[in-house]
């Protein structure tokens, strides 16, 4: 593969790391995206209870069949983040007055174009870096960058979080932007490892937006997650055949079905797969087999909700301080600045 000219994104010892794969778009060289998770479905679906890690959802199916979702009429999340970022991205790149935008997880972008609008009229030009695993949403997030924000430099990160962020040079004053209440699906060991590193990468000049869904009404929030077209279930399902892709598993999707419910304890929406017959699961490839009991669950994805002021004070020990706090008429979503300290 042709080396393009070095990217001005990554810090010096980094750029012989990441490769050009479509112009503009650089992956870690090397790094198979296949091996990791791999290992990482067979160590959760072999641990008590048996769980799996978030990202696994994210195939080019689950991709699609999560933006089915941003459309439903029970899921208010997607629509009430972008109404926040429309009105509110005039402040919001006001009282953050950076040269380059990172956005975390970025899929389609589609609620940052709001950011990016602001940031060429107030400061007439900026860098745009999204970081995401999956490379079809970078594709068509930079296709629609050229077209719409010519003044914007585009550097598409194929990646994940960790090994995106922590590549990015120091030199540019910088705004992070993680939303969608992504942080929801992290648990409690993943949240404080996320914003120690992402704490660690970010210079004193350097803020975060951060996206969170709030504890509201159980019968708001488990709607949310059920909704009466069953695309979230489809969704959730899915994630099974990208696993019988990955590991030449035989995970059969007629003998499951979907369950949620909200836990108030842990303040989490539980999103499970449970086995309505008996699956003798193999994966011949590595050798390895279990019993999918009747009525077993899979915890598939959990989506935890947030009080945003509890939420404020524990950043601040990440060295995260509130900068900000937007949110909507009915309070059912916040939308946060901070701005990193030392
Ligand atoms: C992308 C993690 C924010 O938790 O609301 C939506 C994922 N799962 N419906 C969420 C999801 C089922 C979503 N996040």
């Amino acid at each position: 593969m042709a080396q393009e000219s070095l990217p001005h994104i990554f810090a010096a010892e980094q750029q012989s790391r990441w490769l050009s794969t479509h112009a503009g778009i650089w992956s870690l060289t090397g790094a198979d995206l296949d091996a990791v998770p791999a290992l990482s479905i067979l160590t959760t679906l072999w641990d008590q209870p048996r769980w799996l890690e978030a990202y696994h959802l994210y195939d080019p199916r689950g991709s699609e069949l999560f933006e089915e979702i941003c459309q439903l009429p029970e899921y208010y999340l997607t629509r009430t983040e972008n109404s926040i970022l429309e009105v509110r991205a005039r402040e919001i790149i006001g009282a953050a007055p950076v040269e380059r935008i990172v956005e975390l997880g970025a899929g389609y972008s589609k609620k940052t174009v709001h950011l990016l609008t602001e940031q060429v009229r107030q400061r007439g030009k900026g860098i745009f870096a999204p970081i995401d695993v999956g490379a079809s949403g970078l594709l068509a997030s930079q296709s629609a960058v050229r077209r719409d924000f010519p003044q914007i430099e585009f550097y598409g990160i194929h990646a994940r979080y960790e090994e995106g962020f922590s590549a990015i040079d120091r030199s540019l004053p910088t705004l992070f932007v993680f939303l969608g209440s992504t942080i929801g699906n992290f648990n409690h060991t993943d949240f404080p490892r996320f914003f120690r590193a992402l704490s660690a990468a970010m210079g004193p000049d350097d803020y975060l937006l951060l996206g969170a869904d709030r504890v509201k009404e159980t019968k708001t929030l488990e709607d949310a997650y059920n909704d009466s077209r069953g695309i979230t279930a489809q969704f959730i399902l899915n994630v099974f055949r990208n696993i019988n892709r990955l590991l030449q598993g035989n995970f059969d999707s007629d003998k499951m079905r979907y369950h949620s419910w909200f836990n108030p304890q842990w303040r989490q929406i539980e999103m499970y797969a449970v086995a309505t017959a008996r699956q003798d699961i193999r994966f011949p490839s590595v050798g390895a087999a279990f019993q999918w009991q009747q009525d077993e669950k899979i915890l598939v994805e959990i989506s935890r909700k947030f009080d945003p002021h509890r939420l404020q004070e524990q950043l601040s020990f990440f060295g995260l301080a509130p900068v900000a706090h937007f949110t909507d008429p009915k309070q059912w979503f916040s939308v946060i600045l901070f701005r990193k300290r030392f």
